[in-house]
């Protein structure tokens, strides 16, 4: 799930509406709903960390894309 992550945050400095927009092709609504739920600090970008918090403590999980959850199920 990390290696992912960081896959689609190509600069290092968390998930932006554009790297959603393209890695993870995910529409303006998704978009909006993930940094309601998961941009801790709200500066519109989600780092690993906040988004592991969100992962870690289930609040938000049918909100995730079927890569991420794949993904999650795989690793187990
Ligand atoms: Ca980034
Ligand atoms: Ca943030």
């Amino acid at each position: 799930m990390a290696n992912m992550f960081y896959e689609c945050d190509k600069n290092g400095d968390g998930l932006d509406e554009d790297e959603m927009l393209k890695y993870l092709e995910m529409n303006d609504e998704e978009i909006a709903r993930w940094l309601r739920n998961f941009d801790i600090d709200k500066d519109k970008k989600i780092t690993f960390v906040e988004f592991f918090k969100a992962f870690f403590f289930r609040e938000s999980e049918s909100n995730f894309p079927n890569a991420f959850a794949a993904d999650y199920e795989g690793s187990n």
